[in-house]
């Protein structure tokens, strides 16, 4: 058959007959599977029999088809020109997405991003070498906040022939295998029979029910074309991971817990991202222990920031009442929390806590702490048998007066007085939205004040807020105020630069139109600059979003830290002389809507208008302010091993011993 779909051979290669057959036929299947509506109503049906002759790349997408993967970010190459060929055949029925962008870090993070806020998955794919570095570099995103996303990468021949192009140069084995490895779970596809095998312990990685992550399916370039005969395709599996229990009270753990949790003066509950779907739990436990809660990044809204036990972030990026409640507690309840050195400064942000009680479905991250009772299981789960012990215990005619309950303590009314001094410190701030700076010659917006202007426009308009690393990160989500979870995104477990433009990429990628979703990506100049393609594959593909650029002229995040640890004019090699004019960058790539942000509130208020006003992809150009008025920044509570204050954080630590 003369199909205009079969790849033209180039010149010498002879495409055989039985590979010809195979192409028809996968054409043939996936138009089957589209009139079906899925794989499985096409197998039950009896219109794609359950044993076939098919390619191993074929084998793969029907594997993730039947996980409900329908979306490949990719960048192709040399090394998955083949499995881009079944990409074609089944996109030309409808069956699958495949969106082509231009860095393999950026298909990475709109990967993670998709997922995070869609619950949609996608696969990024990448050929052999400098690709696969990109996506496994982006993928630490993914691993950090435990974002399942499956990676496929192009990886060296199985026969070992000689070298490939582009593999790793050491007459080695397994090379990629072993890099990918050490980030996540990984399984090198050498032998075409073991593909239902790694498709199910992909499963468990990236539909993992309490640490999903990033799951890396390498495929050699030499087994992708390689058929399987008389493939079941009921080996290829289905189903996630089963979720855990609640933690198991073998030795009266519950009621231990509960007596420790009331008989506390001050307990500080901290919330981790284990615990986004506990909202109406940590509700009920609060006021039943009198607690206070401080929130991580990662659940910005899991209590509405205006609740009056939601003492907002903690940490060395944290905020005054946040910072409070973490130095005077003497009892922490960590919920769904693997306490990175930002968030607990560096196992010193609790000086005061006598005992620890960790529920977490993960064994490591329960025991983190010394004088800890684990409660190792569900977090939801764990917590509603905890408020039944604790309502058990309070309502017994015996304990006449639970703690807190009805009452203000001098706890609450403490705590309650820092969030009052935290919102007027905030406040004070937004009363001064404008600051003389040194580089840009003139008044511009601070970034706590033009974050604040964003971000409440961004509410207003229901549209979902990512923010990349730096200084645009902290100030972030010291500002948000968020009412529900999903309205702001941080990718605070890697902070990894571009990822919020990247994630714009996401509202292209939704499937499900119930998903869909608009986005405004808050990046500073230097994280916009490492992928600033994504304006480029955003307009390719119908990302809906503004990319907001803060300009403060440089990496100002760290110039901040080595003013602080170093004294003034320390700042090195994080910043350059090069203005650059991001609204003709926007400009410059057709389909982009790109304004200047303006020096005052009511000029940035006008340009995200018009902004959020264009159908597709904007950019505003925001100057900011950097230097060291207090009044340009959110400051900075706690402590931190880093730099010049590592001797002084450890320490305290070793003296803490927690
Ligand atoms: C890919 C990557 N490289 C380096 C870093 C370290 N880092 C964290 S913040 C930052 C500077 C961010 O600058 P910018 O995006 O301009 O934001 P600002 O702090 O100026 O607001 C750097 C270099 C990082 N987080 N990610
Ligand atoms: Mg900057």
């Amino acid at each position: 058959m003369a199909d205009a779909r079969l790849p033209t051979a180039p010149t010498g290669v002879v495409t055989d007959r039985a590979e010809t057959r195979l192409v028809d036929d996968r054409d043939r299947r996936a138009a089957a599977i589209a009139r079906a509506g899925s794989l499985e109503a096409a197998i039950e049906s009896g219109v794609l029999p359950r044993r076939i002759d098919l390619s191993v790349a074929e084998a793969v997408v029907l594997g993730l088809l039947r996980q409900q993967v329908r979306t490949y970010v990719c960048v192709l190459g040399h090394g998955t020109t083949a499995l881009g060929d079944v990409l074609r055949t089944y996109e030309a029925h409808g069956v699958l997405r495949t969106l082509a962008l231009r860095h393999e870090t950026e298909a990475a993070h709109a990967a993670a991003a998709l997922r995070w806020v869609t619950g949609e998955k996608a696969a990024v794919v990448t050929s052999i070498g400098p690709g696969a570095l990109h996506a496994l570099a982006g993928s630490l995103a993914a691993a950090s906040d435990g974002i399942g996303v499956w990676h496929l990468y192009g990886d060296e021949t199985t026969e070992a022939e000689g070298p490939n192009m582009q593999q790793i140069p050491r007459p080695e084995q397994d090379l990629f295998l072993r890099l990918c490895s050490t980030m996540g779970g990984a399984f090198s596809l050498h032998t075409p029979a073991a593909l239902p095998t790694a498709l199910r312990r992909g499963a468990n990685v990236v539909d993992h029910p309490y640490r999903a992550g990033p799951f890396y399916l390498l495929l050699p370039i030499n087994t992708q074309p390689a058929v399987i005969r008389e493939c079941n395709l009921d080996e290829l599996p289905v189903g996630g991971a089963p979720r855990l229990g609640a933690a198991s009270d073998t030795d009266g753990s519950y009621e231990r817990a509960a007596r420790m949790l009331l008989d506390a003066e001050r307990v500080v509950v901290k919330i981790g991202g284990g615990a986004r779907p506990c909202g109406p739990q940590l509700r009920a436990l609060l006021d039943l222990v009198d607690g206070v809660a401080v929130t991580s990044p990662l659940v910005s809204g899991v209590l509405p920031y205006d609740h009056p036990r939601n003492m907002t972030v903690g940490g060395s990026k944290g905020s005054i009442s946040g910072n409070h409640a973490m130095e005077a507690a003497d009892l922490l309840l960590a919920i769904g929390t693997r306490a990175v050195c930002q968030s607990d400064c560096s196992r010193t942000g609790y000086p005061s806590v006598r005992q620890v009680i960790n529920i977490n479905a993960d064994l490591q991250a329960a025991t983190h702490y010394q004088r800890t009772l684990p409660l190792v299981g569900d977090a939801t789960a764990t917590l509603d048998r905890l408020v039944d012990e604790l309502l058990r215990i309070t309502r017994a005619p015996s304990e006449s007066d639970p703690a807190g309950v009805g009452r203000p303590t001098p706890w609450f009314t403490s705590c309650q007085r820092k969030k009052r001094e935290w919102d007027s410190y905030k406040a004070e701030r937004y009363a001064h939205p404008c600051l003389h700076d040194d580089v840009w010659g003139c008044e511009v917006l601070t970034q706590p004040a033009a974050i604040k202007i964003v971000t409440d426009m961004a509410r207003a308009h229901d549209v979902v807020c990512f923010f990349d690393a730096g200084d645009v990160q902290a100030n972030g989500f010291q500002v948000v105020e968020d009412d529900r979870l999903g309205r702001t995104i941080s990718e605070t477990g890697a902070s990894y630069m571009g990822f919020a433009t990247s994630a714009l990429l996401a509202t292209a990628a939704v499937r499900d139109p119930a998903r869909r979703f608009r986005a405004i990506a808050l990046t500073g100049d230097g994280s916009f600059t490492m992928n600033p393609q994504a304006l480029i594959d955003g307009v390719a593909h119908g990302a809906q979003g503004c990319v907001v650029v803060l300009d403060n002229r440089r990496m100002g995040a760290i110039s901040s830290l080595q003013v602080a640890q170093y004294g003034e004019h320390c700042d090195h090699a994080t910043w350059d002389h090069v203005a650059v004019d991001y609204v003709a960058w926007g400009q410059s790539v057709a389909g982009v809507a790109a304004f200047w942000g303006g020096t005052s509130p009511s000029e940035l208020e006008t340009a995200l208008e018009r902004a959020l006003a264009h159908d597709g992809v904007s950019l505003v150009h925001v100057p900011v302010y950097w230097g060291s008025d207090s009044l340009g920044g959110l400051g900075a509570w706690g402590r931190w091993n880093v730099g010049s204050w590592v001797h002084d954080t450890q320490s305290l630590r070793h003296e803490l011993a927690l």
